[in-house]
């Protein structure tokens, strides 16, 4: 896709100005922030509504009838609202606020591993799946009895559809697959593989962490049964996530953890668990992070997620560009559906010691196997290096990356 830059709807040096981090300096040199797959910079409307929450109306949640307790109930709730309509959920008690996307997968992992999965029975995940979509799986198969299938892919870093197929069987219960791979940036094509799964007769969990700051989700026109993120990775605080999950299937699933606000009544005989979605909400959450995490929300809003989608396949478009001109550079990650993420290795240099020089040069990128092993042994390499792009990057600062990498090339001869 080639933009004209005119048509980009990106009001960049305003943009930029959102953001207090990105003009500071690293190692005296203006910061180029190229980690934003491990966590985005948080924009002046979260930092301030977090301001806000905790200088004026800090209480805790669902269970006072003053002032403050009443005022922090409807924040959040209203959080709670702004991300059913974000990823057009169905109703508010679809949408579980969690720490995060990996206690979304543990959750669901436990939960529904618990209430459905028996001796015999299995769960397919993907060959480009994070740790934290692959080690919960293991561990409720293993205390289930059951077992994990993994759908290959091929060199360009894309699933193998048709050996998908084949792993679908009657003893399928659940497939759990990332949208778009945080070492590799492929964007997989997870309608299809709702799709593949409900006609087995399975469910599907869809890993949104690197999904949702780049790309318009709807959850009800991908069918999928449950969708996890992060805040950290779309502007918001850290601690703080979101699960979405079909409320008819929610309903029938055991309790997560046990607590405060998670029960109807308790007696020491026995406990009646409390509706949707506080079934799944056991004591104190990070109230001021899901508060940010509405203001996040509200942000990416204002600036649209189409225009940024639109941008940042520009960048991605450039920086491939630009990376693929120089010479001993490989890319790792090379689908034809690709989100801005530039994974590489470089002839004579290790991944690290590339982060290390470019860290010198204020450029930050991440190194290493990006908690995707089995990737990096797909590929036969022990790590790679990073720069992963987000809407406030400029083609400038990929520039400034490339030359950096030239630095480190010298540097190794
Ligand atoms: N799934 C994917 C696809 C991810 O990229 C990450 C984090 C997670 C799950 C876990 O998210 P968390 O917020 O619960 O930790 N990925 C990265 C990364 O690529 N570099 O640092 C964290």
């Amino acid at each position: 896709m080639n933009i004209p830059e005119n048509k980009i709807l990106i009001d960049i040096e305003n943009i930029r100005k959102d953001f207090p981090i990105l003009s500071t300096l690293v190692h005296g040199k203006p910061l180029v922030y190229l980690d934003n797959a491990a966590t985005t910079q948080k924009p002046n409307a979260v930092l301030n509504m977090q301001n806000v929450y905790y200088k004026e109306q800090n209480a805790n949640i669902h269970r006072g009838v003053h002032h403050l307790s009443e005022t922090a109930t409807f924040e959040y709730e209203k959080a709670r609202g702004k991300i059913k309509n974000f990823i057009n959920a169905a109703d508010n008690k679809e949408i579980i606020f969690t720490a995060g996307t990996t206690a979304g997968i543990n959750l669901v992992a436990h939960s529904f591993g618990k209430t459905f999965l028996k001796a015999g029975d299995e769960v397919i995940i993907s060959a480009m799946e994070h740790h934290s979509n692959i080690v919960p799986w293991q561990m409720i198969c293993e205390e289930q009895g059951a077992h994990l299938r993994i759908i290959p892919m091929n060199d360009e870093g894309e699933l193998l559809l048709d050996e998908y197929k084949k792993l679908l069987t009657p003893k399928t219960k659940i497939v759990s697959v990332v949208y778009i791979s945080n070492s590799l940036g492929t964007v997989n094509p997870v309608k299809q593989i709702v799709e593949l799964a409900h006609r087995n007769g399975s469910k599907v969990l869809i890993d949104g962490a690197q999904a949702v700051a780049h790309t318009k989700v709807d959850v009800r026109e991908l069918d999928c049964d449950f969708f996890v993120f992060s805040g950290h990775k779309i502007f918001g605080p850290t601690g703080v996530g979101v699960l979405y999950g079909k409320a008819s299937l929610l309903e029938q699933m055991k309790p997560y953890q046990g607590g405060g606000d998670m029960i109807l009544s308790v007696t020491f005989e026995k406990t009646t668990f409390n509706d949707l979605p506080y079934k799944f909400e056991a004591g104190t959450p990070n109230i001021a992070g899901v508060i940010g995490l509405g203001a996040a929300i509200d942000y990416i809003n204002s600036i649209g997620l189409d225009a940024v989608e639109e941008y940042e396949q520009s960048l991605l478009e450039y920086g491939t560009g630009l990376l693929r001109a120089v010479k001993g550079l490989r890319l790792i990650g090379t689908a034809k559906a690709k989100a801005g993420i530039l994974s590489f290795v470089l002839e004579n240099a290790h991944p690290h010691d590339i982060g290390t020089i470019l860290d010198r040069q204020g450029i930050a990128i991440r190194t290493g196997h990006h908690c995707t092993q089995p990737v990096m042994q797909r590929f036969g390499i022990p790590a790679t290096a990073r720069a992963s792009i987000s809407f406030y990057n400029t083609k400038a600062e990929l520039d400034v990356l490339v030359s950096g990498i030239e630095k480190v090339k010298e540097i190794f001869g």
